[in-house]
C-alpha cells in the first residue's frame, strides 16, 4: 500500500469568551497514477486500486510552452481527497521518467502530452485503409528518440493487403529494422501477429499512438477481448479517419503490462523543436554526422558530409534521407517564424 498522510491545516479562530483557540482541520493526500485523462478532469488509480476522479488547479508548463493538458496518462501524482466521494485535486506532479508530447493540433504555440512514464511506444501503421502517410514514422520517431524511449512499428490490417501493399511492407520493414526499430505485421481480423504483439507488451506500460483509423482499439480488444473498447464498425470505415477514441486511457494486460490507447493523430508538427534536435534524432544520420567536416554541418549541400556519401554508398535510406530534409526544412521555418512572431 502506497504510503497516505495527512496534511493538518491550522486555523486560527475566536472563541465566544474572545479567547484565541485553534482548530484543525484533516485533509487526506493519496497517491496515485492517472489513467485516464479527459482534458477537464483525470481518473487516478492509487496502489491499493481506488479510482479517483480529479480536478487539477494551477498552471503547469512544460519548458516554457503552455500545456494544453497539465496531467497526462501515466503521470504519478499527489491529490487532496474532497468530500464529494471518489473525488479529488490534483497538487502534485512527480517528476516524470519520460514523456511524449506533440504540438498542439489546435493551438500552434501549445504543447499536447500524449503519456508520460512509459516503457516503450507503439505506432500504428497501415498500407492500406487509411492509405500510408509517407512520412508518419518518422515524425512519430521524432517524438520518441530525443528521449530514447523504444518504439515498435506495428503494420496492421495485413488481411487487406495486396500485393503492392506487401512489397511497401517489405521495404518499409527493411528500413526501419536496419536502424533497430522493430516491426511486427498484424491482423486483428485473422490473428496475424497477435502473439509477437503481446511478447512484445508483457510486462510494459506501451503507449500506442498513430493515425486514426489504423486499428489501435481493434487491436488492444484483440488483445484482450474483455475490454471491449469502441472501435469503428467496419461497415462504417469510410477510409476518412474519423476519431473513434476521444480520450487518452490506461488499460491493465491480464498477461501482465498496461497498454495507453490513445485518440488518432492527423498531422504531426514541431514548435518544441530546434533544426539540431532533428538532425540528432535520425539515428543513423546522427552515427555518421559524427566524420562530417563541420559539427553544425546540415547535411544538405555541405563539403565533405559524411551523411552524403553515406547517402550516395547506399548505407542511408533515400526515404529517410528525404523526410529528415522535409522535417528540417519545417521546423526551420516554423521556429524562425516563432522567433520573430512579436515582430
Ligand atoms: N481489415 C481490417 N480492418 C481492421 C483491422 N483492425 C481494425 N480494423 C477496422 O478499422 C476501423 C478502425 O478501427 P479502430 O480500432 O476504431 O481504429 P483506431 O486506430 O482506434 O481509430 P481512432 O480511435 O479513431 O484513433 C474499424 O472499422 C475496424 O474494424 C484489421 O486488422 N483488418
Ligand atoms: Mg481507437
Ligand atoms: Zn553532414
Amino acid at each position: 500500500m502506497l504510503p497516505c498522510c495527512h496534511v493538518l491545516s491550522y486555523n486560527k479562530a475566536t472563541s465566544e469568551q474572545g479567547n484565541i483557540h485553534s482548530s484543525f482541520k484533516i485533509r487526506t493526500i493519496k497517491e496515485g497514477i492517472v489513467i485516464k485523462s479527459t482534458g477537464s478532469w483525470y481518473q487516478v488509480r492509487t496502489e491499493d486500486n481506488e479510482i479517483f476522479n480529479c480536478r487539477v488547479r494551477g498552471k503547469f508548463k512544460l519548458k516554457n510552452f503552455q500545456l494544453t493538458n497539465p496531467v497526462a496518462v501515466g503521470d504519478k501524482v499527489k491529490f487532496i481527497v474532497e468530500k464529494e466521494e471518489g473525488a479529488g485535486l490534483i497538487k502534485t506532479i512527480l517528476p516524470r521518467q519520460n514523456y511524449v508530447v506533440r504540438q498542439s493540433p489546435r493551438k500552434k504555440h501549445n504543447l499536447h502530452l500524449l503519456a508520460s512514464n512509459i516503457d516503450q511506444a507503439i505506432i500504428y501503421m497501415t498500407i492500406a485503409q487509411p492509405k500510408l502517410k509517407q512520412g508518419f514514422i518518422d515524425r512519430f520517431l521524432l517524438m520518441t528518440e530525443p528521449h530514447n524511449i523504444p518504439t515498435i512499428i506495428v503494420f496492421n490490417k495485413a488481411d487487406v493487403y495486396e500485393e503492392k501493399d506487401l512489397a511497401t511492407y517489405e521495404m518499409l520493414k527493411e528500413i526501419y529494422e536496419e536502424i533497430g526499430y522493430k516491426t511486427i505485421l498484424t491482423s486483428s481480423v485473422n490473428g496475424l501477429g497477435i502473439d509477437e504483439l503481446k511478447a512484445a507488451l508483457k510486462d510494459k506500460t506501451t503507449l500506442i499512438s498513430g493515425q486514426s483509423g489504423v486499428g489501435k482499439s481493434t487491436s488492444i480488444n484483440a488483445l484482450q477481448p474483455d475490454l471491449d473498447l469502441q472501435t469503428l464498425e467496419i461497415s462504417d470505415y469510410t477510409g476518412k479517419g474519423q476519431h473513434t477514441t476521444t480520450f487518452a486511457e490506461m488499460y491493465p494486460l491480464d498477461f501482465g503490462g498496461y497498454v495507453i490507447d490513445t485518440p488518432g493523430i492527423k498531422t504531426l508538427s514541431f514548435n518544441n523543436l530546434e533544426p539540431q534536435d532533428v538532425t540528432h534524432n535520425f539515428r543513423e544520420l546522427f552515427l555518421y554526422s559524427e566524420d562530417c567536416k563541420y559539427n553544425n554541418c546540415t547535411h544538405r549541400n555541405e563539403p565533405n558530409c559524411a551523411v552524403k556519401n553515406a547517402l550516395e554508398e547506399g548505407w542511408i535510406s533515400e526515404l529517410r534521407y528525404k523526410n529528415y530534409l522535409l522535417i528540417l526544412g519545417e521546423v526551420e521555418d516554423q521556429n524562425s517564424w516563432e522567433r520573430h512572431r512579436d515582430m
